[in-house]
């Protein structure tokens, strides 16, 4: 409705100024080079983005505060994330709305991202007295040998619209326990909220007493991601978007022998099993195929339903997707907020097209319709509001086979179990799955070596909506990379095994002798 949404930029720049951020410049006729930042939610601007450092400065000041930083105990380089978990608590709602605003989630998702950030950084206080290495046996007799972890360098964090804050805080707070510095290069579409964050950020290293620049933005376009990607300084390219963009990035920073981390396209699927509680079944995939208006790398996309429970699970889905509030991501009663802007509608209107011409029968949604802001005074030119589709397919055509970054479900149906996880991985991503069954077996069977190639597999629970603590990521077109929780973090450092002689001898492995 257009109260909820009447002014926008004004309520970002309060926004902005509440979380200790410069407010954006006012849109200008001659603003020449600078970039408008918009809200997904009416299509109106928000302001104009203020330009920053260039990667190059950016790298060059991250690489001094680097020599300094690293030498820094691990277990106070963890207060900069303590205050920043502090400070993230303290202002929850206001980073949650300019989420909303920004990205276009629903006022629950805006909040539960940042509170993804609280969580991850009470991870990292924690994590910043481990950073264990091992002792391992040695051969010689009078001898030690140990691993260590020691910082690893500048970590250049690209991230994209879909998960505007939380994926620059899983790697930037095991980078800084890691005793690295954070370069981050967010999307185009989402600069505002990176602005507050890098408020945020800057603030918490100021209360830690820490006054080096430990975490830097860079507002640019794909220039300066590129810049990042090919800076020797850089040593770790972490990176969340496409797969697209992955194939490009992980070459190039191959070629300089620098890491990558990769956080690449999904394609999450749920077998709906003989035995599942169908009721919970469908609350299971209406969440994480509709959830963030299918926007997540690991909303789900395609169900691989038993044929006896396919008809009844469709059925009820319909049912459910009729009753979906779709309209401002700010209005509290809304479950499914806008897409992120017109080109994300194309994908969607040709995804349909071309699931219709495989014989699919799309049974519920695909429709745009009017959001908020349409014909309003401003004349913003409206956001991109879709019913979420579910569409049944004779078989898993190409189409499936892509990520298309929308709210559309695929169902397809299957007899044998074996058949259904050959399906489920008959795709080229590897992030996210799920197995929704009551039979022991079925469940373990997902979970083995033989069942799904995903890096997340999930029983009962739909792919999206993964907590902190475990390590997130996925294999093959999903990139290989693991970010997040469990032992995530010693992709930000690097291992030095060490061997130590306490004896007088000089004892060889393997026994070699050499000379006397
Ligand atoms: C993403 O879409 O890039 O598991 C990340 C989830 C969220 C993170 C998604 N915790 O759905």
């Amino acid at each position: 409705t257009a109260t909820t949404t009447a002014g926008l930029a004004d309520r970002t720049s309060e926004l902005l100024r509440s979380l200790g951020a410069e407010p954006l410049l006012p849109s200008a006729p001659n603003s020449g080079e600078a970039r408008a930042a918009r809200s997904p939610v009416t299509g109106e601007t928000l302001g104009l983005v203020p330009v920053t450092v260039t990667a190059e400065e950016a790298v060059t000041a991250a690489a001094s505060a680097f020599a300094e930083w690293s030498t820094v105990p691990a277990p106070v380089r963890g207060a900069v994330v303590r205050e920043l978990g502090e400070l993230l608590r303290e202002h929850k709602s206001a980073l949650g709305e300019l989420v909303s605003i920004e990205a276009g989630k629903i006022v629950s998702e805006g909040l539960g991202e940042v509170q993804e950030m609280i969580d991850i950084c009470d991870f990292g206080v924690g994590l910043s007295r481990q950073l264990h290495g091992s002792t391992i046996a040695t051969e010689r007799p009078g001898h030690r040998m140990m691993e260590q972890w020691h910082p690893l360098g500048v970590v250049a964090v690209i991230t994209a619209f879909n998960f505007p804050v939380a994926v620059w805080s899983w790697n930037t707070v095991l980078a800084l326990v890691a005793g690295d510095t954070v370069v981050w290069k967010p999307s185009e579409k989402t600069p505002v909220t990176a602005i507050a964050v890098q408020a945020l950020a800057d603030e918490a290293a100021r209360r830690a007493g820490v006054d080096l620049p430990v975490t830097q933005l860079v507002l640019g376009e794909r220039d300066a991601g590129e810049a990042l990607v090919d800076d020797l300084r850089v040593a770790l390219v972490s990176a969340t978007g496409s797969t697209r963009m992955g194939r490009e990035v992980a070459p190039r920073v191959a070629a300089r022998f620098g890491r990558v981390l990769l956080e690449l396209g999904g394609n999450n699927a749920a077998i709906v099993c003989p035995s599942a509680d169908l009721d919970l079944t469908v609350r299971g995939i209406v969440f994480s195929a509709v959830g963030t208006a299918g926007q997540r790398c690991t909303s789900l996309r395609r169900a691989i339903v038993h044929e006896s429970v396919a008809d009844d699970l469709v059925d009820r889905l319909a049912a459910a997707y009729a009753t979906l509030p779709i309209g401002s991501p700010l209005d509290p009663d809304t479950l499914v907020g806008p897409l992120i802007d017109e080109d994300a509608y194309t994908a969607f209107a040709a995804a349909l097209d071309e699931a219709r011409a495989d014989g699919g029968i799309v049974v519920t949604g695909g429709e745009r319709v009017d959001g908020p802001g349409v014909g309003s005074a401003d004349g913003a030119a409206g956001g991109v509001y879709v019913r979420p589709a579910v569409v049944r397919m004779p078989a898993q055509t190409a189409v499936m086979r892509r990520e298309t970054f929308g709210p559309i479900l695929y169902v397809v149906t299957y007899t044998d179990l074996g058949d259904a996880i050959a399906v489920h991985n008959d795709v080229p991503q590897g992030l996210s799955s799920s197995i929704f069954t009551t039979d022991l077996r079925e469940a373990e069977r997902f979970l083995s070596p033989s069942g799904s190639d995903c890096g997340i597999a999930n029983v009962n629970i739909g792919p999206s909506g993964a907590e902190i603590g475990g390590a997130f990521g996925g294999e093959k077109e999903t990139g290989g990379g693991r970010e997040s929780g469990s032992d995530a973090w010693k992709a930000y450092m690097r291992r030095t095994t060490n061997t130590v002689n306490y004896s007088s001898e000089l004892p060889l492995a393997q026994g070699v002798t050499f000379g006397s």
